[in-house]
């Protein structure tokens, strides 16, 4: 999917562009993919699988310049430079005028990474930083190149030899910038200009509760693919046939005839589907003895896709997820999730998290928490996270940014959110893990909101019909009764809510008279709960930041909540501390929100064991 997401934008049907009519899975997909023509920069692509290709790595040590000013972008009248600092100008002897900046003098950056945590000065810093390197490159006939980026926070511009690449917004979602024009044999450079800047009409906003963490924050590659490539697919088990994959795929390039093929050799199973003229093709495969994907047997199978010259080889678990009244089914079981919210940010040394070890660390805490199931808080995580949750058995809330009060009444800003839900669906869409989308966290009630997130929910399912619709909403008091009655609830599959009883409103023991009136015959999740602890602070069940305190909000909580009958599922809020700008109380926040269960240092607090030891007897929640 191609768009461009500054300037003016034209939508383009690539589906009827392509001329591609055929069967349900593609009617399903006509209606709602969509590509962006870019008027001026080039459009990244989303790649699913991206991460499964062949790549170089250009991860490691860039050059870096803080640039607060985007001098290197903007002349002294704000007009975009035709010789910014993309052009990585090294000064000449005898020149007519001077250079003001070097990259090969600058000092250096590691991508992946968050800036913040690299350099104390960078700690609080928001706005434009370049990165640079070099890289030796051969290019290969028939071959197109891009470069792949995990994640750029929050606008990026990327050059190559001094070609301008493409432009990209949005924190947290992968993109891709073809260049294959743009790259020759030997020495040649990339550089990025990126900038954390915070905006109004930005998704998210200019309010958040996590540290605005700035950056080249993922790995950075080359991906080389043949002319004809595959770039997006969904292969997965059909929720109304039995022993049927279905899916389908699209390539990009010229087709000429080409098919496309999918194989599962562990199951001795292999179909191959014509390619419309547009580059579509759909999915059906029976298979025979397949093992079903769920936490307590999080198997995946080798999925291996051809078309022309093209091979791409995934490993994909098959299972089913539907709601039935107030119950959530998975593979047609009903399962009580008990999960644990997520910040994508690691312990020790702190900072965005990136690495198969972050994510096998985190997760790891969640599982032996006795969790089945993770919210990805607040905004779509790594690659690696859900890699790892697919290998690990945990069932996954994957988040779009639409935090708090974005501008609900803009156009501009609902297309952003649907950019960043396209790059998300698009990318993630084969992770077996992932069993809910989550449109938005806390809105207000208002009209405008509602018009907002019913389109970005009605995108969703164009983009993807096999996972159910959540959001975590706001709930209402009248009196000691909690009514969750938002209108939106309408347009969910599952109704999750967000309440800190004990917390920012009353004691611990206020939810012990606490009722609770819940207007949809809908599954249940209470998204957040929690308070806050400073690990090793200890002293009465009443005193607030103690562990004890913290340790009786749980208690107090898991009573009130097994009273709610159609609750399916919980994520307290949050398995780690983390960091946060408005939290600043000396001595104890010192810039963390520390409602984690465990400290960033790794240290598990005793609310830790309270719900560890309500997972694992199951004393909270519905059997399943
Ligand atoms: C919330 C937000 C979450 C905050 C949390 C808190 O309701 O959804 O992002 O971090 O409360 O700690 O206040």
């Amino acid at each position: 999917m191609k768009r461009m997401p500054f300037g003016v934008i034209a939508r383009v049907d690539i589906w009827s562009a392509r001329g591609a009519v055929f069967g349900a899975v593609a009617a399903m997909m006509l209606s709602g993919a969509v590509a962006w023509a870019a008027e001026s920069a080039p459009a990244p692509m989303v790649l699913t699988g991206a991460d499964r290709r062949p790549a170089i790595s250009l991860d490691g040590e860039w050059a870096a310049i803080v640039d607060p000013y985007f001098s290197g972008l903007f002349s002294f009248h704000h007009e975009e430079k035709k010789n910014g600092w993309f052009v990585n100008r090294k000064a000449q002897p005898g020149d007519a005028f001077p250079t003001e900046y070097d990259f090969s003098t600058a000092s250096k950056l590691k991508v992946p990474g968050d800036w913040n945590t690299q350099r104390p000065a960078l700690l609080y810093y928001e706005g434009p930083i370049w990165y640079e390197r070099d890289f030796t490159y051969q290019p290969k006939e028939h071959t197109r190149v891009f470069l792949h980026v995990g994640a750029a926070n929050y606008k990026s511009w990327f050059w190559v030899n001094g070609q301008k690449v493409c432009e990209h917004e949005g924190g947290f979602t992968s993109f891709n910038c073809e260049v294959t024009a743009a790259v020759h044999a030997g020495n040649n450079f990339v550089v990025a200009a990126v900038d954390n800047t915070r905006h109004a009409d930005g998704v998210p906003t200019l309010e958040t509760d996590w540290w605005n963490y700035g950056g080249l924050t993922r790995s950075v590659s080359l991906i080389e693919v043949p002319e004809t490539f595959i770039e997006q697919y969904d292969v997965h088990l059909s929720s109304t046939e039995d022993g049927v994959i279905e899916g389908w795929a699209m390539v990009d390039g010229p087709v000429n005839g080409a098919t496309v093929e999918v194989e599962i050799p562990e199951l001795g199973a292999k179909t191959s589907a014509n390619l419309s003229e547009g580059g579509l093709a759909a999915i059906q495969i029976e298979v025979k003895g397949l093992k079903r994907w769920s936490p307590e047997t999080p198997k995946l199978y080798k999925v291996i896709l051809r078309a022309g010259l093209d091979t791409i080889e995934d490993e994909i678990g098959f299972r089913t997820v539907e709601t039935r009244g107030t119950e959530i089914l998975l593979n047609g079981k009903p399962i009580f999730l008990r999960g644990i919210s997520i910040h994508a940010e690691v312990p020790y040394r702190t900072g965005r998290a990136n690495t198969d070890q972050d994510a096998e660390t985190l997760l790891g805490w969640a599982k032996e928490l006795g969790c089945n199931f993770v919210r990805l808080a607040h905004y779509p995580h790594d690659e690696t996270m859900l890699r790892a949750a697919d290998r690990m058995g945990l069932l996954v809330w994957s988040e779009n940014p639409v935090y708090w009060a974005v501008q609900f009444d803009n156009p501009k800003v609902l297309d952003k959110a649907e950019q960043q839900l396209e790059e998300e669906i698009g990318t993630s869409r084969n992770h077996a893990a992932i069993i809910l989308w989550s449109m938005a966290n806390e809105t207000p009630n208002t009209e405008a909101r509602t018009r907002f997130i019913e389109a970005e929910a009605e995108r969703a399912r164009q983009l993807d019909a096999t996972r159910l619709i959540t959001a975590a909403l706001l709930v209402r008091a009248e009196g000691d009764t909690k009514i969750v009655d938002d209108p939106l609830g309408k347009t969910l599959d599952v109704i999750g809510f967000n309440e800190y009883i004990g917390w920012y409103e009353g004691h611990p023991e206020s939810a012990d008279t606490t009722q609770w009136r819940v207007e949809y015959q809908k599954p249940l999740i209470v998204s957040e709960f929690g308070g806050g602890a400073k690990a090793g602070l200890h002293g009465g069940e009443n005193e607030r930041w103690t562990e004890e305190y913290q340790a009786n909000i749980y208690r107090h909580q898991m009573e009130m909540l097994n009273r709610i009958p159609q609750l399916r599922g919980m994520s307290p809020w949050i398995l780690m501390d983390f960091r946060s700008p408005n939290r600043q109380l000396t001595g104890i926040q010192d810039g963390f929100n520390r409602k984690g269960l465990i400290s960033e240092q790794g240290k598990k607090k005793l609310a830790y064991y309270i719900l560890q030891k309500a997972y694992k007897e199951k004393t909270v929640g519905k059997p399943e």
